[in-house]
């Protein structure tokens, strides 16, 4: 194992793989066959929810909630709020940034220290399978550096319009979450630091794979922060989440949020929220990008069962840590095919 001071090998892109027109993937890409993408033909989805219907039909769009972060961890978020355009936008100016010359982006290369910039590999074990990934990471709040790039020319100035949508959509989920959990509306906006909340962003490039049926866009593992914002490429399926042992692809509604539960608000809620695992598959014809806001408590606070939740029939399952803590803790490993948050719990 690597220490988190510099990759352990040397970093290839994923995207000059994809683009040097070679049929067969290198080995390191070549997942486990338990691990390989299994074609599923379901119809299943994850939950659609109509925020709109906060106003016009409040108790059966908080129990859709509820359920939805119960049973799911996962829901697709519709009549949010934020425009249109702006969903689009947000994603696609990322797009362009991947379609920079290799030059451009390779100013960004990212360290495993703080993972921000432009990187091709999570995780600093050496030897490790690799996922079909190229990404650009972003600390946004409560840090005072932020390695903007700066092609293309507005991407800041739209990622800062688009974050500040997610943090009031944020605030308003934390509140539904807390009434949901019987809890004082601003309980969950308190555990999470006030005006504090941390946040950053991960924009994912996928590129074309020849052998899309022998690796993975993004392994399996569930987000180590409070909840996730995700904006899916609407042309190209390939998030998939775990339900009952089964892999159900997600299907895109049109300029839809989804938003899916991360460890910290399952420890939070002492398991009655869910964090799900989810990964990513890849196309042979098509590359695809996805943009992952991190909505996460402030880095030093400790996060624990909220007492309220926890009974003599519900003991607290997991140590009080700092999201930091708990960050660091993963990060040496990247993702790894299970709950992170499992590997925490207190013995009982
Ligand atoms: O690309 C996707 O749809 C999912 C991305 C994701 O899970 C992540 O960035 O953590």
């Amino acid at each position: 194992m690597g220490s988190l001071g510099d990759w352990p090998e040397p970093v290839v892109c994923v995207q000059s793989l994809s683009e040097s027109g070679d049929l067969v993937i290198p080995d390191q890409y070549v997942k486990p066959p338990l691990e390989r993408p299994s074609l599923c033909f379901t119809d299943i989805n994850i939950p659609v929810i109509d925020l709109a219907g906060l106003v016009t039909s409040r108790e059966t769009t908080m129990k859709q909630i509820s359920e939805a972060c119960r049973e799911w961890g996962f829901f697709q978020l519709v009549n949010h709020g934020v425009r249109a355009e702006l969903v689009d936008g947000a994603r696609e100016i990322w797009r362009e940034f991947f379609h920079e010359p290799m030059e451009v982006k390779q100013k960004y290369a990212n360290s495993p220290k703080t993972y921000e910039g432009f990187g091709s590999r999570l995780g600093v074990e050496k030897g490790a399978i690799l996922d079909w990934n190229d990404y650009y990471y972003l600390n946004y709040l409560s840090l005072s550096h932020t390695n903007w790039p700066s092609q293309p020319p507005s991407l800041r100035e739209v990622m800062e319009e688009y974050s500040n949508e997610i943090l009031r959509l944020g605030a308003v989920l934390l509140k539904i979450f807390s009434i949901n959990l019987g809890l004082k509306e601003d309980h969950l906006h308190n555990a999470f630091g006030g005006r504090d909340v941390g946040a950053c962003l991960r924009a994912n490039f996928y590129p074309k794979c020849p052998q899309p049926d022998l690796t993975l866009g993004l392994s399996s593992h569930s987000d180590p922060g409070g909840m996730t914002f995700l904006l899916p490429d609407e042309q190209v399926c390939g998030l998939q989440i775990r339900k009952n042992n089964q892999w159900i692809t997600v299907k895109p509604t049109h300029h839809a949020i989804i938003v899916n539960i991360g460890d910290q608000l399952q420890v939070l809620s002492n398991t009655i929220y869910k964090s799900v695992e989810h990964r990513v598959i890849v196309n042979p014809d098509k590359e695809r990008v996805s943009l992952a806001y991190f909505y996460n408590p402030k880095n030093n606070l400790l996060i624990q069962p909220i007492s309220e939740l926890v009974t003599s029939e519900t003991p607290a399952l997991y140590p009080p840590m700092t999201f930091d803590e708990y960050r660091r803790f993963i990060r040496t490993k990247g993702p790894h095919g299970k709950l992170q948050v499992e590997s925490l719990k207190s013995p009982r």
